[in-house]
């Protein structure tokens, strides 16, 4: 029993905090996530400003693509962009999964410094991509609202999209446990875009390496899944081995809770932009939210990541409302 739940926000390190954009001034976007000193001072400075219970380590996933091979440019206003892009089979073949691993090395670098800068006051979470995601970014080459020509190429080549799913699986289970192996001590996997696919397509081309992921991780760190939109699936992975699974705001926490029993932690769902409303609000829709999914196997958190321009206050004011929240008896 606990007596309240934890509390961390997705994207916890980034552009609303000021600390983060004097940083940003100064290093572009792959030398703050390279550097494993600038990663590091990046980890800690929501841990310092806002008081989570947990830091995240600053990164991107779309390290991974560029480890296998992949070029990977952050632009200014439009966020990633892979100049060259996952079409046909002979694209599959030149990704670069020996070694890839080996080329992360900065992240485990940037994870062992954290977790000695932490000193043990919060536990330290590592991340990676899903394959899906991950697919998106590699076969679209930039964001999308709907990621049409990832999911065009999953459909029109589908052992194609299956051969690319499972370089990427590979490559992020060894990703994940070295980031484990290096001090993460939880790791959670992004399914930013799964929502974009129904049911069936979920369970071809998602279901089975989240699964392997949750899998291959058992007995090293707990998981966390965040399929985000893909409430479907809830109840199924919850018997993937993963710990908590993530959810996004437009799930009803009762009905989650229902969907995945007692055995799995969830993990949720404050929409991010209600950090805009007054403190004294964010407050008691903090306590509200608790109250639904209930203070035991819960993880309090946004149900996406924080955006830029939320204020520093407002974000702290979310942090303190869990942190004094008791049940009512
Ligand atoms: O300063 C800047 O402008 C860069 C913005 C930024 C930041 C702060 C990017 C570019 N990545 C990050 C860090 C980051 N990315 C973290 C840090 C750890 C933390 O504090 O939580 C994490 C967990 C991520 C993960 C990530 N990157 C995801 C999955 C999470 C999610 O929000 O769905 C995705 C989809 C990305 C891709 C990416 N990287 C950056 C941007 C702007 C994007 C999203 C682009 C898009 O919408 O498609």
């Amino acid at each position: 029993m606990v007596e309240r739940p934890p509390v961390w926000l997705m994207r916890q390190a980034g552009r609303y905090l000021p600390e983060y954009m004097a940083l940003r001034e100064k290093y572009d976007f792959f030398t703050r996530i390279k550097t494993p000193e600038l990663a590091c001072e990046i980890t800690l400075q929501p841990v310092d400003i806002i008081g989570p219970d947990a830091a995240i380590i600053f990164s991107d996933i779309l390290t991974v693509p560029e480890a296998m091979g992949l070029e990977v440019q952050m632009v200014e206003g439009r966020g990633p962009v892979l100049p060259v892009t996952v079409a046909a089979a002979k694209d599959v073949r030149h990704l670069r999964i020996d070694g890839a691993a080996d080329r992360m090395q900065y992240v485990y670098d940037a994870i062992a410094l954290a977790r000695q800068a932490l000193e043990g006051r919060v536990p330290l979470i590592g991340f990676a991509g899903a394959p899906f995601t991950l697919l998106c970014y590699m076969v679209e080459g930039q964001s999308s609202k709907a990621f049409d020509k990832a999911r065009r190429f999953c459909y029109a080549q589908p052992l194609l999209a299956h051969q690319l799913l499972e370089a990427i699986t590979e490559v992020t289970v060894e990703y994940l446990q070295r980031q484990v192996a290096a001090g993460a001590q939880a790791v959670q996997a992004f399914d930013s875009w799964s929502g974009l696919l129904g049911k069936e397509d979920f369970d071809r081309f998602c279901k089975p390496y989240l699964e392997r992921i949750a899998g291959e991780l058992q007995g090293l760190a707990p998981v966390i899944l965040y399929p985000k939109g893909s409430w479907y699936a809830l109840a199924e992975l919850a018997g993937s081995g993963a710990a908590a699974l993530g959810i996004d705001w437009t799930v009803c926490p009762v009905t989650a809770r229902e969907w995945v029993g007692g055995k799995v932690t969830l993990q949720g769902n404050f929409d991010p932009a209600k950090l805009f409303m007054e403190p004294e609000d964010i407050r008691r829709e903090v306590h509200r939210m608790i109250a639904q999914f209930g203070s035991q196997r819960y993880v309090a958190n946004l149900g996406h990541g924080i955006t830029p321009k939320v204020p520093v206050a407002h974000a702290r004011a979310f942090v303190d409302a869990v942190k004094e929240y008791r049940p009512k008896l």
